[in-house]
């Protein structure tokens, strides 16, 4: 056994004005809760520390900083480090990050149990758009307001097995969880803010707690890993998040699940040793990936037409006469 016990740490609406410290202070709260449980190690969501700010157009770059971190820990985060080593927990946080050199990425870290930061990731998949769009009822900006992440899916060494890190969008795409799945990730953990109204995709909106569980269970599944999903939920200036917090086993169940939208502690003890039975049969990559198959994964960025598909991969033109 490899028990990790694990506290998903959904939060409820943040609002525009609460200033960082109020925030700071309801997370340490939640740790002393989650330590209480037992927990190993909590996980905020994706920009924990502000509301989710890509929901307005700003047209003056300076009027974004104020949702920026500058140094991770700063003055106002050092809370949450001290309490992790105050209450020997681990946690991971979602913050948006201003990079020594002006680049603004929207990051994740974990933090080990002494209070040190053993990993981070930066946003890869950014969804939304990059112009203001004033038919929307609301804006998605991550695209204007962030860079691609530049460190790649990448797994860390941490709490007895081997974590990856991946932020909300980044949690729709198969790829994600396979990178981290091929460096042996056994913990994937992954926040998110999901508007429950899709202004591009209005019909999808009924199905946002589905098209939640069925990736984070199939990512598991398939990689043989758990996965902790964490929302920032409920109506967040005037903008409807979805909850759904959930832990999914690598049998692809859901083993703990929030039922409100506000701070809850999802909390579960995963027993890393689950990910063998899975990654040493149907799942052993090694004996069973075809990775000389797969040349359109890397090979095109978009669908392409089947003859294009066939110059990427020239093994798909053999029955051509
Ligand atoms: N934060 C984030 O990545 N949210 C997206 C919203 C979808 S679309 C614009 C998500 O994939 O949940």
């Amino acid at each position: 056994m490899r028990p990790v016990t694990v506290a998903a740490a959904q939060l409820g609406p943040i609002a525009l004005e609460t200033p960082r410290a109020a925030t700071v202070a309801r997370l340490v709260g939640l740790m002393e809760r989650a330590k209480a449980q037992g927990a190993d190690l909590i996980v905020f969501p994706e920009l924990a520390l502000t509301t989710f700010f890509p929901r307005w157009y700003y047209e003056q770059e300076a009027d974004l900083d104020r949702f920026y971190e500058r140094a991770m820990p700063g003055p106002e985060t050092q809370p949450l480090f001290d309490a992790a080593r105050d209450l020997s927990i681990g946690f991971h946080l979602g913050y948006a990050e201003l990079a020594a050199d002006g680049t603004r990425f929207n990051t994740a870290i974990l933090v080990d149990k002494s209070g040190e930061t053993v990993g981070k990731y930066r946003k890869i998949h950014l969804p939304g758009h990059r112009e203001h769009e004033p038919w929307r009822a609301f804006q998605h900006l991550e695209k204007r307001y962030f860079a691609p992440g530049d460190l790649g899916f990448r797994v860390f060494d941490a709490f007895g097995g081997r974590i990856g890190m991946a932020i909300c969008n980044d949690r729709r795409w198969p790829e994600t969880y396979r990178v981290l799945g091929l460096q042996g990730a056994e913990m994937i953990l992954i926040g998110y803010n999901t508007p429950i109204h899709n202004p591009p995709a209005p019909e999808h909106d009924r199905l946002s707690w589905h098209h939640n569980a069925i990736v984070m269970q199939a990512g598991a599944y398939q990689n043989a890993a758990f996965v902790v999903g964490v929302a920032k939920a409920g109506v967040e200036e005037g903008v409807h998040q979805m909850g759904g917090s959930l832990i999914a086993a690598p049998t692809g169940e859901t083993i703990a699940q929030a039922v409100t939208e506000d701070d809850e502690l999802v909390v579960a003890t995963c027993d890393l040793d689950l990910c063998r039975s899975y990654r040493e049969s149907v799942f052993a990559f090694e004996r069973h990936r075809e990775p000389g198959a797969y040349a359109l994964i890397t090979g095109t960025k978009g669908a392409v037409t089947p003859d294009e598909a066939k110059r990427i991969d020239p093994a798909l033109g053999k029955l051509d006469t």
